[in-house]
């Protein structure tokens, strides 16, 4: 039979671009109910080119469902996960509530997807969108020449903070728009839109004309959560508990698709050769590199695609089995509903095999 799925947080960011996805692809599901937030109960959304009305948030909403997507703060997910499991659902969750939980699977299905079949709380975790962004082409080449150590700088969309974040930078951006006189002392465009907007911002400063060298919530040492968050995850994704990571996020003034300056060490002599074609063979992996005729990775030739864009490969002068590269993601899709529903539909083929 068909399994049924609910999506909860349909109204959000990553949840709208969840339906658009659940439309495109090939469609597994019986009925797909769409849960939010009791303030967004009773709004008419269309996915599968059907309208669906919202339900709110209740542990009933569950009954009868099998598969139930999180995209929804941790808070949320670490209470109502656990409820849909209760229900008989598995969870399939976006947040950061269960992925360090060594009896919940992380999951990219390009990487390690028979993992999501051993989830002894009922729970599959999907990645942060910023570690996402390099697993698919880190898993490609890990196969081969094994992956030991990974540096890693962020270039973050505002996307990233959701819906409010895309409205502050196009906020600033209208604020700073013809006024080209800002930009050229310390703290004028700082002035200015704090003036029009207030300092009210997901950003800990503002984006426009800027990049933010801060990404996420700050933790022990100086890190922040997203730095953490690319260690950790990283290592669990690949299985390689020991891989030593150390990671810069940062927040650029881009809508969607985050972007990651990757230096990788392998245990084995790697070729920049042999690289592209392990990429190139990659099924989720696109390669764009060939600079000299104005073929690279970017965030605006990503967004709204489905396959982590990979260029920029060069073997690294100064240190033996490296390689750097530049990668990019759109964080909406592969980077959070486009893993989520790729995992929800490995779970869907379980109820139809
Ligand atoms: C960000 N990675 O970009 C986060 C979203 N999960 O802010």
């Amino acid at each position: 039979r068909k399994p049924t799925l609910a999506v909860v947080g349909a109204t959000g960011a990553v949840g709208s671009v969840m339906l658009g996805i659940l439309s495109e692809r090939e469609d597994v599901w019986g009925e797909i109910r769409l849960v939010a937030s009791a303030r967004s109960a009773g709004k008419v959304l269309q996915v599968r080119g059907e309208d669906v009305v919202v339900q709110a948030l209740s542990p009933e909403v569950f009954d009868g469902v099998d598969v139930a997507m999180f995209d929804v703060p941790d808070e949320v997910s670490a209470e109502w996960a656990p409820v849909a499991v209760s229900r008989g659902a598995v969870a399939v969750d976006n947040s950061a509530a269960f992925r360090s939980d060594p009896e919940v699977p992380l999951v990219v299905p390009e990487v390690n997807g028979a993992q999501a079949r051993d989830r002894p709380k009922g729970i599959i975790a999907n990645p942060n969108c910023t570690t996402l962004t390099m697993m698919d082409a880190l898993g490609a080449l890990h196969d081969t020449w094994q992956l030991t150590e990974l540096v890693v700088a962020s270039y973050q969309a505002a996307s990233g903070a959701g819906q409010p974040g895309v409205d502050r930078l196009y906020d600033e951006i209208e604020v700073v728009a013809g006024q080209r006189e800002l930009g050229q002392t310390s703290g004028d465009t700082a002035a200015a839109i704090e003036g029009k907007l207030g300092a009210d911002s997901p950003f800990p400063a503002h984006l426009v004309l800027n990049v933010v060298p801060v990404a996420g919530s700050l933790k022990d040492g100086g890190w922040t959560s997203e730095e953490l968050k690319v260690r950790n995850e990283s290592r669990k994704i690949l299985g390689i508990p020991d891989l030593k990571v150390s990671a810069t996020c940062v927040r650029v003034p881009v809508q969607t698709t985050h972007s990651l300056a990757v230096h990788a060490t392998f245990a084995k002599e790697i070729t920049v050769e042999e690289a592209r074609a392990a990429l190139e063979a990659a099924p989720s992996v696109e390669v764009r590199d060939d600079v000299a005729n104005g073929v690279f990775p970017t965030p605006a030739g990503t967004v709204g695609g489905d396959p982590t864009v990979v260029g920029r490969l060069r073997q690294a002068l100064d240190f033996p089995n490296t390689l750097d590269l530049f990668v990019c993601g759109d964080n909406l899709r592969k980077g959070a509903a486009l893993n989520t529903a790729q995992i929800a539909e490995l779970v869907a083929r379980e109820f139809t095999a």
